[in-house]
């Protein structure tokens, strides 16, 4: 039995935040019914498209595990058809600019008559404010959330990061909440209202830099580069490399750094790992040096400190530096390609990247589910074709006549 096995889940997701949101519930068990326009479909199914006429990767690698339903929630028959999935649904999941479902008739207060059990969740671009009417994509919640401001170098400008925290970190944070109000729920017997703001999601996954944002009014931020002999402004600043945390850490280069972009490696300087670290690098003077042997004194110099410890790592390749650090507990990660990624058997061995097989495009990599769960384990299923399970859905979940259905289907409805 899977985790969330007999909940059934609307899916009026699009694009890339809502839709990881739904692929997570699926992979927990839950029956994803993804409603899409007659004809086109999720706007992505034709977008980055690698293969011609194929579904693309942006479009099967967020959508696994579901069932796809073409409905045209506009039209009069499509309403009502909309209606009865809203009554034999959990829960209603939705990532349209806001109003859009409003528009269309379905209310929060209409949704709660209709079916006074049903979760209801949205990601929307910001919360209730000055924007809240606007339309928002992945880049614009990273600059909005504070990922932006404090991503990059010091003198460089504000910098976006390659990890989809305003989409996929939403579609995350509303899957908890939907699951919470699933477990309220069952206590309560009733339905709630679930909103996550994509900026609010990126701004708590920016925690740290409000917190520094706060230290900066006691003094420099000392384990930024900018100290000891930088300015620091009115804002957390960008930090480049340096460690979040209370550890300095570094990407330092290793060999081969001149050819290859990923020869690097990040080092963290961990108090508890630093005498090995210094023996390590040919470094054992620093472990008398009175400016050397406290994480105090190092802290004005740690340009300095992370140069020796360069001037080792380039005499060996990111993997030899790993081998030689894990053993003395010092932390550090190889900067990995995602060519390296999609070869790395760990990840296949754990079902992290797996290989699907889809039947117009052929055989594609995808990530399956980065959470484990020892008694609801995730088995990835390729995405659904454009109205696939129509009929099924209509038949099998709302009971529909071959009759009725047809008629819908001949009014284009379906
Ligand atoms: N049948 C009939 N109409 C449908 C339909 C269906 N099955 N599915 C969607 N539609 C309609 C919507 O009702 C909407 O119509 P109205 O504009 O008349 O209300 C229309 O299609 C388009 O919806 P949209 O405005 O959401 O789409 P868009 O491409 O213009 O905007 C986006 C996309 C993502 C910017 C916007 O949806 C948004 O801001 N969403 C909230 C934030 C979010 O999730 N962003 C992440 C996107 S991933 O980077």
């Amino acid at each position: 039995m899977k985790a969330l096995e007999g909940v059934r889940i609307l899916d009026m997701t699009h694009v890339q935040s809502g839709p990881t949101c739904t692929q997570l519930l699926a992979w927990f068990g839950a029956d994803v019914i993804k409603v899409e326009r007659p004809e086109t479909g999720d706007a992505t199914r034709g977008q980055l498209r690698d293969v011609p006429d194929v579904d693309s990767l942006y479009f099967t690698m967020l959508n696994h595990n579901k069932r796809s339903l073409t409905l045209n929630t506009k039209h009069g028959t499509g309403k009502e058809i909309f209606e009865r999935l809203i009554q034999a649904c959990d829960v209603l999941v939705e990532n349209f600019a806001p109003g859009a479902l409003d528009r269309m008739g379905f209310s929060w207060e209409r949704i709660q008559t209709i079916n006074p059990r049903l979760i209801y969740a949205s990601v929307k671009g910001f919360g209730p404010g000055p924007y809240e009417e606007c339309k928002v994509y992945e880049n614009v919640a990273q600059c909005t959330g504070g990922g932006a401001s404090t991503t990059g170098f010091d003198d460089g400008p504000p910098t976006v990061t390659g990890a989809q925290i305003g989409d996929s970190g939403t579609g995350v944070h509303l899957a908890l909440g939907i699951v919470t109000a699933l477990f309220q729920r069952e206590r309560s017997g009733k339905g709630q209202r679930v909103i996550c703001a994509m900026q609010d999601a990126v701004l708590n996954l920016c925690r740290v830099k409000l917190r520094d944002q706060q230290r900066l009014t006691h003094g420099p931020l000392r384990e930024y580069p900018q100290y000891p002999d930088g300015k620091f402004g009115e804002a957390t600043p960008r930090s480049g490399n340096a460690s979040g945390g209370g550890q300095p850490g570094w990407i330092v280069k290793c060999l081969g750094w001149e050819d290859d972009p990923n020869a690097y490696i990040y080092i963290i300087t961990q108090a508890a790992a630093f005498d090995g670290l210094a023996r390590a690098i040919g470094r054992h003077d620093w472990l008398d040096d009175p400016d050397w042997n406290t994480p105090k004194v190092r802290l004005p110099k740690l340009d300095q400190m992370f140069n020796e410890i360069e001037r080792w790592t380039k005499t060996k390749t990111k993997f030899e530096v790993m081998e030689i650090l894990n053993p003395l507990n010092v932390p550090c990660g190889p900067v990995l390609s995602m060519k390296e990624l999609a070869e790395e058997p760990s990840l296949r061995a754990s079902g992290t990247v797996v290989e699907v097989d889809h039947p117009t495009r052929g055989s594609y990599l995808t990530v399956g589910n980065p959470i484990k769960l020892s008694d609801s384990p995730a088995e990835v299923e390729r995405a659904p074709l454009l109205g696939e399970h129509t009929r099924d859905i209509l038949q099998n979940v709302l009971g529909m006549t071959d009759q009725e259905l047809e008629a819908a289907q001949g009014d284009g409805a379906v």
